[in-house]
Order: structure tokens, then C-alpha cells, then sequence
């Protein structure tokens, strides 16, 4: 027990300075790779999970780079005729299926499901990227193994008229009801290493995939902490993808999930419901073109599904100003909450004359905090806890508390609703773990890989 608190205290403090970094550069998109054509190698690397485990694993490399897990995201265009390249470097036949793409296989031998690259060669895979949504790819071949071993991958089918570059563009589907601000990937794995270290000692004979008892839970490649890592940290070179989730109040955010492991994943969303929107890259309408999804707050994430789903955050309901115009908690309220007119929203000093802040719920507006902040020493404090009940501002804390929370945001546990899947290997806290932070409207957000305020 001694052993393992130790190591989890280190990697927690050793991930603290980092994040202070990561925050303001976590971006509000899906990392992946665009283009028409991908170069993929099937090869053997390792990836680490957050009790320090490594795990050997069969992944996808792009343009013969690192393996990685999971495979490259792969972000295209509607309509776009898209080739995948597949090299084979593993000792038995790989191969790819692209659910609900229409897929011609050239080259290769064949197999179960499709044609297959055989060790030490090659085959391709060309398709027309009929319908934008969300999808997966992983492998069709020995897939109950080879899909442990981390053959997979995302595949993501921009609408036609989306302009990375213009956010106005944004949507998942073409249309005004599956518009989006930010969006994030959830693409969710289990891991029985058992199997991962026979390859590694050479005893794939015995592998038996019957078995199967879990002890890792990823999202997008990792365990928690990692999952709030920065994007392509340099200490995880073959799970370059995080799964940190950022917005403003009143934000469209896109989830995409995609269950892509053995298990099913029960994935829930604190903070606020999300409206459903797609399912397998079906878009859920009507003839009429009204939506004929539902507002929920765990999604049953089943192995091969996608599901896309709108969520947003404002405060509404709270009952409670969540600017305030206070910004420390320290000098209470006094009472004069007029509403709108004198509210000075963002302690620059300045009264700022608007109704209600971006994103904020009119009826909430100017309502005090409802109870009287219990003293310090009545508190037990979370390392994201600003110190200030309000967005964006930061409050007093005791020494060495706080820490996490560079712009006095709002932390949502996003997570797997099987609390078991919650731990590395016994070790809470750690898998299918996220976080969705709620910034005040000022933070600055990237839409995409280089924008800037
Ligand atoms: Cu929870």
C-alpha cells in the first residue's frame, strides 16, 4: 500500500506542474491527420499507463513514425475519394474494415473480412467518403486479438462547406443542428495486458482471447492523469492525444464518442445533459428535418458504435450570478445585487452596463451566492477548487492547495459511469477519467492547431 500511494503521489505532483502549462494550451479541437491519401505501418511499440505500467502493443504508425495508440485520427472531406496505404511489420496478417465506408482492397491476400497485408507486405484500401459524421477503423483480421493489441483508429468525415480555419463553418453534419463551437474526440479502450506480454515473451500459442479481464481503461489512448496531458507530450511519444475538454458558458461543444475496445463504456457527462445527435455517422432527423434524438447524460458506449451528441453549459438554474461581482470570496457579498447596471463582471475596476455576460442565464443575473463560504478551516480542498465560487475569478486558498485551475474555471468530472473503470490497475485515480473545463468567456480556447487570440 506504502508502495503504491508513494507512486501515485509522485506522478500526480510530477503531473502538476505540467498541467499549469497544458491548461493554456489545450485546444478545443480534434488532434488527427487531414488529408486524401494515409500511410500506415502495423508495428510494435510500447504506451504507459498512469501507474506507471508499460504495455506492449500493436498500433497503427502514420508515414512509418512511431506506432500509436490509438491509430491516427484520420480527418477528411466529404465527398473526397481517400486511399489507406496499410504496411505490415507485425508477425500475422493485419488489416483494416472502415465500417460504413464502401471500401475496395487491392493487393494483399485475402482474409475473413477483407483483403489483408501479410507480414513484411502490404495492401490498400481506397473509398469515397460518402457522408460526413464519425467513424472507427480497426482491424479485420484476428480481430479479437488484434484489436486488444490496439489495432484502431478514428475516422472523422468533415461536411462539405467546413473551413477548418473558419469556426462560423463548424458543424458535424452540414446543417444548424449539429453546429458546434469546440469539439472533442472520446474514443474508449479496455486493456487486458495478459495477452500484450505473451506476444512480448513469444508466446502467442498461448494466447486465448476467451479470457479477457481488463485492467486499464483509456480515453483516446490514455489513462487518467495522462488524459489531461497536453497533446503529443513529449513522455507519452505513442499516445500523442489528450482528452481534455474546454468551453466558455453558452458554448456548443461536439462530444464523439466511439466505442472502440471489447467492453461496452457507460460515458457520463457532469455538468449538464447533452442533446444526441448521431449514431454510427446517422444523422438523427426526421423527414422533416427535426431532431429525433434525446437529452441525456451517459451514453451506453457500446464496442463499433459512434454517438455524437451537443453539449452546452451556462449556469442556468444555479439560481446564483455565476460572474458575480464579487471577486473574492474573501470581502463577502454585502448585499447590493441591483442587477444589471453597476456590476463591475470582470474586476478590471470598470462598471460594465450589459444585462448579462456571454453565456449566462438573464434570470441568474446579479442573484448573490446563496450561502455564506464556510471558513478555510471548515474546508477540505480539491487541487481545482480556485478559491472563488465564481467563473474566472480566484479566491484566497491555504498554502499548497488549489494549484490546478489556471483560470478559475469550472471543473466537470467527465468519466466512465463504471466507477471500477475509474483506476490503473487498482489504483484509483486513473482510467476512463477526463475533465471538462468550464472558462470564463476572456480565456482564450483555439478552434484549431495554430489560431491565436
Ligand atoms: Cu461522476
Amino acid at each position: 500500500m506504502m508502495r503504491y500511494a508513494k507512486r501515485r503521489t509522485a506522478i500526480l505532483l510530477s503531473v502538476t506542474a505540467l498541467l499549469l502549462l497544458a491548461w493554456g494550451n489545450a485546444f478545443g479541437y480534434i488532434s488527427g491527420v487531414t488529408g486524401t491519401t494515409f500511410n500506415l505501418t502495423a508495428r510494435h511499440a510500447h504506451v504507459t499507463a498512469g501507474d506507471g505500467g508499460s504495455i506492449p502493443m500493436w498500433g497503427f504508425a502514420l508515414d512509418g513514425g512511431t506506432m500509436q495508440y490509438p491509430g491516427p485520427t484520420l480527418i477528411v472531406n466529404e465527398g473526397d475519394a481517400i486511399t489507406v496505404n496499410l504496411t505490415n511489420n507485425l508477425p500475422e496478417p493485419v488489416s483494416i474494415v472502415f465500417p460504413g465506408q464502401a471500401v475496395t482492397a487491392t493487393g494483399g491476400v485475402p482474409d475473413t473480412l477483407t483483403m489483408a497485408a501479410p507480414p513484411g507486405g502490404t495492401v490498400s484500401y481506397s473509398f469515397t467518403a460518402a457522408n460526413p459524421g464519425t467513424f472507427t477503423y480497426y482491424s479485420g483480421s484476428h480481430a479479437d486479438f488484434q484489436v486488444e493489441m490496439g489495432l484502431l483508429g478514428a475516422l472523422i468525415v468533415r461536411p462539405s462547406g467546413f473551413v477548418e480555419t473558419n469556426p462560423a463553418t463548424y458543424s458535424a453534419y452540414g446543417d444548424a443542428g449539429s453546429a458546434y463551437d469546440y469539439e472533442y474526440l472520446f474514443l474508449l479502450t479496455d486493456l487486458d495486458p495478459v495477452a500484450h506480454e505473451q506476444f512480448e515473451f513469444d508466446k502467442l500459442h498461448k494466447v486465448d482471447t476467451t479470457e479477457f479481464t481488463p485492467v486499464y481503461w483509456f480515453i483516446n489512448g490514455r489513462t487518467g492523469p495522462d488524459t489531461l496531458a497536453p497533446a503529443k507530450a513529449g513522455w507519452l511519444p505513442t499516445q500523442p492525444y489528450d482528452a481534455l475538454a474546454r468551453m466558455h458558458p453558452g458554448d456548443r461543444v461536439l462530444i464523439r464518442m466511439i466505442g472502440a475496445g471489447r467492453d461496452l463504456h457507460p460515458f457520463h457527462t457532469h455538468g449538464n445533459n447533452y442533446h444526441v445527435i448521431a449514431k454510427d455517422g446517422v444523422r438523427l432527423v426526421d423527414g422533416a428535418s427535426n431532431e429525433i434524438g434525446w437529452s441525456d447524460f451517459t451514453q451506453t458506449v457500446v464496442p463499433g458504435k459512434t454517438v455524437d451528441g451537443i453539449f452546452t453549459w451556462t449556469g442556468a438554474g444555479m439560481g446564483w450570478d455565476i460572474y458575480g461581482h464579487q471577486q473574492d470570496i474573501d470581502n463577502p457579498p454585502t448585499g447590493d445585487f441591483p442587477g444589471a447596471g453597476d456590476i463591475d463582471h470582470n474586476g478590471n475596476g470598470v462598471i460594465d452596463n450589459v444585462a448579462a455576460e456571454p453565456g449566462e442565464d438573464p434570470a441568474d443575473h446579479g442573484l448573490p451566492f446563496p450561502v455564506t463560504m464556510p471558513d478555510q478551516l471548515d474546508l477540505t480542498f480539491g487541487q481545482f477548487y480556485s478559491g472563488s465560487p465564481y467563473l474566472g475569478a480566484m479566491g484566497a486558498l491555504p498554502p499548497g492547495e488549489g494549484g490546478f485551475n489556471a483560470f478559475g474555471g469550472y471543473f466537470f468530472m467527465w468519466h466512465s459511469h463504471n466507477e471500477k473503470e475509474l483506476t490503473n490497475n487498482d489504483i484509483f485515480p486513473g482510467g476512463q477519467m477526463t475533465m471538462m473545463i468550464v472558462e470564463h468567456p476572456s480565456v482564450f480556447i483555439p478552434h484549431y492547431e495554430g489560431e491565436t487570440p
